[in-house]
């Protein structure tokens, strides 16, 4: 069993399982990066580790849980168990608290705390961060989790909150109305105080995974659980939170009490660009980073960005819902490559009225849910080749989709209103061979091609 306990153990078994690629040839921070990460990430290739950045000694890594496949090496069992892994660690009960390392006299207790940078001596425009897509406003740190406090209960909280460069101590911070964060920034800014906050960047993907996911605790317990033992933090050099010791970079600061700047554009989870908003403005104290640091990042508008938003954190809901009205479900999938909106699952269909009532259920587990799919065990979800097959092949279309008009979605859903009201889709993709009998699908057995290509 791999033990994965921060970024650099994580590449290993990467690596070692064929998910890693190192690039050699010096790619650009502007665009060149992010393109190439890009193209890896929707043909569904190993995660890049870029060692030769122009301008920078460090090297940077992208697109860590960009799909299922990384997703099961980071969460230590196999593809098709992802759903019931999530679903477990999501479960409040069997959160783990985070461990807090005391310091102790003449050593370090995080190995972040090797290269400290406070004060004036601090320029963030030396840290190596990619300007990502054309459109985007400039550089933005995507990869880093955002580790806050409660004011009141004191309880910690991790999310993801992009972070724009604004000059050499200063970030513009987006940040949603719905969010943890902004409570606490709305509690702060009542007694005209700010909030200290703390970014990590270069991490176990377990911390990555569990920043993604609404929780009514500390994010960090998620972690735990999917680690099955707490997660090791200790206090922040100018700020009084808990920061895991393991974390290749720290950026430590405040988001400054009713401060407000243009932020953005940046690449969105739905795959256009967002507009710029009036975000909070981060003022940074430290700069801190372990020896030879691992920078990550995050393509934005792209396959991690949904897979850790919209897709780990909610289909164990799904399955929740349609393994309510289905008797044998024996996968589910939010591809990461449709924002989120569109839902695969696959049963063992137990009366033909049942993949309808599936559809049904996939659309109650999740507003954002507008395309429910259905199909039989023999459909490999995870490949949209197969998927187009089974809706060619076993669709048809006037008696094996219905629609829902008006119904609640998603407000950045292009075809919604401006309420988010939009219309759902069902289809039923299973085969139905009480129409019409024919023959047994044709099937190779899967090569394994590294045994017969040259390595690329
Ligand atoms: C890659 C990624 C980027 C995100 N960027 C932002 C962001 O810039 N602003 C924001 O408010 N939420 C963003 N989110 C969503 C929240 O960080 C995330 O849903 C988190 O659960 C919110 O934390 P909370 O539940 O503790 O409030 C992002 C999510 C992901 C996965
Ligand atoms: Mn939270």
């Amino acid at each position: 069993m791999p033990d994965i306990h921060d970024l650099r153990s994580f590449i290993r078994c990467l690596e070692d399982a064929g998910q890693l690629v190192r690039i050699r040839r010096p790619v650009s921070l502007e665009y060149e990066l992010a393109d190439v990460a890009a193209a890896l990430e929707r043909r569904r290739q190993p995660a890049p580790l870029f060692e030769t950045v122009v301008g920078t000694d460090w090297p940077i890594f992208a697109s860590a849980v960009a799909g299922p496949t990384r997703a099961a090496l980071a969460l230590n069992c196999q593809r098709g168990e992802v759903v019931e892994v999530m679903r477990r660690a999501l479960d409040p009960v069997h959160g783990i608290a985070p461990i807090r390392v005391a310091p102790e006299p003449g050593a370090l207790s995080a190995a972040w705390q090797a290269n400290v940078c406070t004060g004036d001596q601090v320029d963030v425009r030396q840290l190596p961060i990619p300007t990502h897509a054309r459109g985007d406003g400039g550089p933005f740190i995507t990869a880093g989790v955002v580790i806050s406090r409660d004011p009141v209960s004191g309880r910690g909280n991790l999310s993801y909150n992009r972070m724009q460069v604004k000059g050499p101590r200063q970030f513009g911070f987006n940040v949603n109305e719905w969010r943890h964060v902004r409570e606490f920034l709305d509690i702060q800014e009542a007694q005209d105080e700010p909030l200290p906050v703390a970014v990590a960047i270069g991490l176990d993907p377990a911390i990555m995974i569990a920043a993604g996911a609404r929780y009514p605790d500390d994010e960090l317990r998620i972690a735990g659980a999917i680690r099955g033992q707490g997660i090791r933090v200790t206090r922040g050099i100018t700020v009084d939170v808990d920061i895991p010791v393991d974390a290749e970079i720290v950026i430590e600061g405040y988001l400054a009490a009713h401060e407000r700047q243009p932020e953005g554009p940046l690449a969105e989870f739905h795959g256009y660009f967002g507009e710029l908003w009036e975000s909070p403005v981060f003022n940074v104290t430290a700069v801190c980073w372990r020896d030879d640091p691992i920078f990550q990042t995050l393509i934005p508008g792209w396959n991690e960005h949904v897979y850790l938003g919209n897709v780990l954190p909610r289909e164990p809901l799904l399955l929740n819902h349609v393994q309510h009205v289905a008797r044998v479900v024996t996968g589910l999938h939010i591809p990461p490559y449709a924002s989120g909106f569109t839902a695969i699952v696959a049963i063992d269909k137990c009366n033909p009225g049942e993949p309808k009532n599936v559809a049904l259920a996939a659309f109650a587990a999740h507003v954002n849910i507008k395309w429910c799919i259905v199909v039989d065990p023999d459909v490999d979800i995870y490949d949209p080749a197969d998927v187009l097959w089974a809706l060619t092949t076993r669709v048809d279309w006037s008696q094996d989709a219905f629609f829902v008009p008006g119904a609640q979605g998603h407000e950045m859903d292009p075809t919604a209103d401006v309420r988010g009201v939009h219309t759902k889709i069902g289809v039923d993709a299973t085969a139905k061979k009480e129409r019409r009998g024919y023959e047994d699908r044709v099937r190779y057995d899967p090569a394994d091609l590294s045994q017969y290509l040259p390595r690329v």
